[in-house]
């Protein structure tokens, strides 16, 4: 019997004996909540009704506090500062110029003149007070643009390589992660009424045909590789397409599933794992099968404990072959044998590079992503001249796309007056990523954007003097084990415990394709550097020519390496 794609059955178990977030989600008549109401309290900066915090999260919008001031406002006895961020749903990264005026426009009138590009290729806002939320979300939309499932229990934001250089086919598979970002989006109203102030429709059938009434058991996230660029880190998403190219054009696509980087500490139940390769789909059979894995972990996922909720961990307790078969039925096809393919490289490389259509590109890194108002002044100047698109990379840099040879002068002319014209950034600090964490993200233990900098200065001087300095290594910190900035797949990766404490993990593969091991727990800068320097003098001294960091950290014997696709502390 094939399972349906559309969620028409009701749950097996009672909404009892599920989670509290599960019976939230029930009981939220399809994403509605008491948002409504909750906006218009002027009574406090907060929403009122906490289910209706959770809500929004699947309307792209977290709510925080400025955590800096928390513990002055308690001694105040104020409120803490309440404000939120908004996520953009933007697939594959790309942005017209005039969506980007809009954006900067939004971040400078609202959003404390910043914005932010994230690890999955979108824009946030930071620092946006709950009376400004309709405003920014209308100004979005004024430019077609939304923040419909950038969070929540849902399929997130669909990432795609974003290196237009890399392939040939790269505006067709563009093209298809957008199909796929437009397929998986709820259904709901919800949005529409709540944001833009539309009437409510009523409805012949469930809402959300796909998803019911408590969509996915936990966040979903996928994403379109285009070797050799793993630019995407396709093994950390819950389903990966992996385009695969014939003398005819794209033939089709590996599929990877369960991947995932969070992990709690001292909770041995939870672990980052990378995604299995299971099979090949044709290009035609993309969305059958996005529809199919979905359908899988809806229906099969953990919806009693949120922590073994995601994908990875349906896969691992009911087994990858029994997984597999269950997609195969539910997509009514089997899967054909995996296509060889080859990576090289998670990183962005910075500078001009050109496109066989004759076009250009400038990508620049923008340190950890963080759009300063130095930046946003030199890519409003960009915006108002350049007639392509921008990119956002998942290395947290932007690309400058499209640019007619003619037109090459102007936009080096503006990069040239904002001091961007040339590229002096290290070789680690262009392979680094780091996580926003504080004063922001409501779980963070530890800094990372705000850090991340100044420890990587020390690591430099430790290339140096070790004669290293071009050497590209991954480096990648998160303020928590989360693992926003996908650390656990890093050559050296760090996840904060405490203020100014981390756990430190290496031996991560160069192109995403292995996990770190902890080799340090808990500690400060002083012994990680203490570490880094040894290791590195070694990997001066013994490296063999052409050989990595990470690997060379388990050639010689420094970390064992993980074979099993999960991480272990030990
Ligand atoms: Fe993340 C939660 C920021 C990519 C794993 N993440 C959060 C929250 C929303 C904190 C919260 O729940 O209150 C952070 C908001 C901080 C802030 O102030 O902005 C946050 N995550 C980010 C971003 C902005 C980090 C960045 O520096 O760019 C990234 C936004 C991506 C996007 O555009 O959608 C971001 N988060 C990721 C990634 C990387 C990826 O998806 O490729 C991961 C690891 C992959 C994965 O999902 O396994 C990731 N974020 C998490 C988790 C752990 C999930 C888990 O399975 O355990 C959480 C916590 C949670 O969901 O409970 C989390
Ligand atoms: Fe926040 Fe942790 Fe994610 Fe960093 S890794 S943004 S600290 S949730």
């Amino acid at each position: 019997m094939t399972r349906s794609i559309d969620r028409s059955r009701d749950l097996s178990q009672p909404l009892d004996r599920l989670s509290a977030d599960e019976r939230m989600k029930d009981a939220s008549d399809y994403l509605r909540g008491t948002i409504d109401e909750g906006l218009l309290d002027r009574i406090t900066g907060a929403m009122p009704c906490a289910d209706d915090v959770k809500l929004m999260k699947f309307h792209g919008i977290y709510q925080q506090d400025d955590r800096d001031l928390r513990d002055e406002r308690r001694r105040q006895k104020l409120e803490p500062a309440y404000q939120f961020m908004i996520r953009v749903r933007l697939p594959g990264g790309v942005c017209t110029p005039a969506q980007w005026l809009k954006l900067d426009e939004l971040a400078r009138a609202h959003g404390g003149e910043t914005l932010r590009v994230t690890t999955r290729q979108t824009f946030q806002f930071h620092w946006v007070l709950k009376n400004r939320l309709q405003p920014v979300i209308q100004g979005l939309h004024d430019a077609l643009l939304d923040t419909i499932a950038a969070c929540g229990d849902d399929s997130r934001g669909v990432m795609c390589t974003v290196d237009p250089q890399a392939s040939r086919f790269h505006a067709e598979v563009a093209a298809m992660a957008k199909r796929v970002s437009d397929h998986v989006i709820p259904k709901t109203r919800a949005y529409h009424e709540i944001w833009y102030g539309e009437e409510r429709i009523a409805s012949s059938g469930p809402e959300d045909p796909f998803y019911g009434r408590t969509y996915m058991p936990r966040k979903f996230k996928i994403g379109f590789a285009l070797p050799p660029s793993n630019d995407i880190d396709v093994y950390a998403q819950d389903l990966g397409f992996i385009a695969i190219g014939g003398p005819d054009g794209l033939e089709g696509f590996n599929v990877v599933i369960g991947g995932g980087m969070g992990r709690t500490d001292q909770a041995p139940e939870t672990y980052p794992r990378l995604a299995s390769l299971i099979g090949f789909v044709p290009a035609s059979q993309v969305i059958a099968c996005a529809d199919a894995v979905m359908a899988v972990q809806r229906d099969y996922g953990d919806r009693k404990d949120r922590q073994r909720a995601r994908f990875k961990y349906t896969i691992d307790d009911k087994g990858q072959d029994w997984i597999k078969a269950e997609i195969e039925r539910v997509m009514d096809a089997p899967f054909g044998e995996p296509r060889s393919f080859i990576f090289t490289s998670n990183g962005d490389t910075p500078g001009w590079s050109a496109t066989p259509d004759g076009r250009q590109h400038r990508t620049i890194f923008v340190e950890n992503g963080r759009l300063d108002r130095k930046l946003l002044d030199a890519f409003r100047d960009l915006a108002r001249i350049h007639r392509g698109t921008f990119r956002l990379t998942p290395n947290q840099n932007l690309i400058v796309a499209g640019v007619k040879p003619e037109d090459r002068p102007a936009i080096d002319a503006v990069l040239g007056d904002h001091g961007l014209g040339t590229d002096t950034f290290s070789a680690l600090r262009r392979n680094a990523i780091a996580c926003v964490a504080l004063p922001t993200c409501g779980l963070a233990m530890a800094e990372s954007e705000r850090y991340m900098p100044s420890l990587i200065a020390r690591i430099e001087s430790i290339l140096a003097s070790h004669g290293l300095s071009a050497e590209p290594i991954t480096i990648r910190m998160s303020g928590c084990p989360n693992g926003c900035s996908r650390p656990y797949i890093a050559e050296i990766g760090l996840t904060g415990r405490a203020p100014g404490k981390y756990n430190l993990y290496l031996g991560g593969g160069f192109h995403g394709q292995r996990l770190n091991r902890m080799v340090r727990e808990n500690v400060g800068e002083a012994a990680i550097l203490e570490l880094l320097d040894d290791v590195i003098g070694r990997y001066s001294r013994e490296r063999k020519p052409d050989e990595r960091f990470g690997d060379f950290t388990i050639r010689a014997g420094i970390v064992r390496e993980v074979t099993e696709g999960r991480f272990f502390n030990d």
